[in-house]
């Protein structure tokens, strides 16, 4: 045993002292050439490992604070190493972060096919001032996107244009933002004629205030698919619609709803629709195996003009009488349900909601278990886990797996 302890050690010594072919170093410590051949030689600036790098590299950045970006067509860029790591998946990227400091403005901008997985984005201000997708599709995931300030934060702009790829936010945390959305959809497909769908899974909104529409997300043009899963949107607000989630115009795609799947709401606020409005011609959003929760009126709202907002196999505090279709419709698809979550603790332990320690997991004996549609549930919960657990998937963001989660679970990311 010691033996094989001693090999071990031995290899992984070797691997951190030689590095990985192919992969570029950046560690803003680092004190050798800067070639970006291996931590010690690492460059230290991001922006200039990017532009001097070949397009579809792969960087590995260590912890610390970096300038704002560029990515490269095709690159990946994974942040949260300590420098011992010799697999991408053994960084831990929350507790070794790596920070991208938008100097007040801009933090990243993207370009076609590319990565950015475990960074904090911070200091940043403007629209698409965190991350900005413009007319490129790529992936986001594994981020916090903290305080962004004026404007909305995450742009995603005509995103795939008419390459049809697709464009994923994933196990991202959004919070403290202000001015704009955290996340803003522009989807006008009639300048790209290709499909550009978004996905939004595994999302933590929390916080964050719009002075216009939608706190956590807004939506304009969403002519293709926009599929909102597994995520929790918690005590958003917004000024004049929309609390958590606005779905404006989508007049280039009937048929092709904003699709909102597995998501818990909780304690989101604005004067026209809490949790979700839905506004304008064409507009269509599905919710369902959704908790709504929170207030007892108005939390889902159809607004101007003849907008469509479904909702079914959802868990609806004040029931379907609570929404509001102001114009437009409101449909009821069944499966209907106004019994208390049984969050495992929607404030935490600091009782404010609203911060990190919140947890809106179900408890036995939540009526949302058990009780979800199966045909529109993502396989897998905002944990990773995968549905169902039991028989059958349940409603809202998180699988109930029979008790809490054991320490250090396994968390999936695909
Ligand atoms: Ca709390
Ligand atoms: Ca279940």
């Amino acid at each position: 045993m010691q033996t094989h302890q001693a090999i071990t050690v031995g290899l992984v010594i070797f691997l951190a002292r030689h590095a990985l072919a192919d992969v570029v170093y950046v560690a803003a410590g680092a004190a050798g050439a800067g070639s970006g051949s291996s931590w010690n030689d690492a460059f230290t600036n991001l922006e200039s490992a990017l532009s001097t790098t070949p397009a579809g590299s792969e960087l590995w950045v260590h912890a610390g604070v970096y300038g704002p970006c560029t990515l490269r067509t095709n690159t990946v860029v994974y942040g949260g190493f300590t420098g011992a790591e010799t697999q991408r998946n053994a960084r831990d990227w929350r507790a070794y972060p790596t920070l991208i400091n938008g100097a007040g403005s801009r933090a990243v901008a993207f370009a076609a096919g590319a990565t950015l997985d475990g960074f904090v984005i911070t200091n940043t201000s403007g629209q698409g001032g965190a991350v900005l997708f413009d007319r490129v599709s790529g992936t986001l995931q594994n981020c916090r996107v903290v305080g962004h300030a004026g404007g909305d934060a995450v742009a995603l702009v005509s995103t795939g244009g008419n390459s049809g790829a697709q464009t994923v936010v994933r196990n991202c945390e959004f919070t403290d933002g202000s001015g704009g959305s955290a996340v803003f959809y522009y989807g006008r497909t009639n300048i790209y004629t290709g499909p550009h769908p978004v996905t939004i899974d595994r999302c933590t909104f929390s916080r964050n205030h719009s002075t216009e529409r939608g706190g956590a997300i807004s939506t304009d043009h969403a002519g293709h698919w926009l599929r909102i899963e597994n995520s929790v949107f918690i005590h958003n607000t917004a000024d004049l619609s929309g609390g958590a989630l606005y779905a404006g115009y989508s007049q280039f795609g009937p048929g092709t709803p904003v699709g909102v799947y597995n998501c818990t709401f909780y304690s989101n606020a604005s004067p026209a629709g809490k949790a979700v409005c839905v506004s304008f011609e064409e507009a269509r959003v599905d919710v369902q195996n959704c908790i709504v929760w929170g207030a007892t009126n108005d939390q889902l709202r159809t607004q101007n003009s003849t907008p469509v907002l479904r909702v079914g196999y959802s868990d609806l505090e004040g029931g379907f009488a609570s929404t509001f279709p102001r114009h437009g419709t409101i449909t009821d698809l069944g499966g209907l349900l106004d019994g208390d979550p049984q969050f495992a603790d929607a404030d935490g332990a600091d009782d404010v909601i609203g911060t990190a320690d919140d947890d809106l997991r179900l408890t036995a004996g939540s009526p949302c278990i058990e009780t979800g549609l199966a045909e529109v549930a993502p396989d897998h919960d905002r944990d990773g886990l995968v549905r169902p657990q039991g028989t059958r998937v349940d409603i809202g963001a998180y699988e109930f797996a029979g008790g809490p989660l054991p320490t250090g679970a396994v968390i999936q990311v695909r």
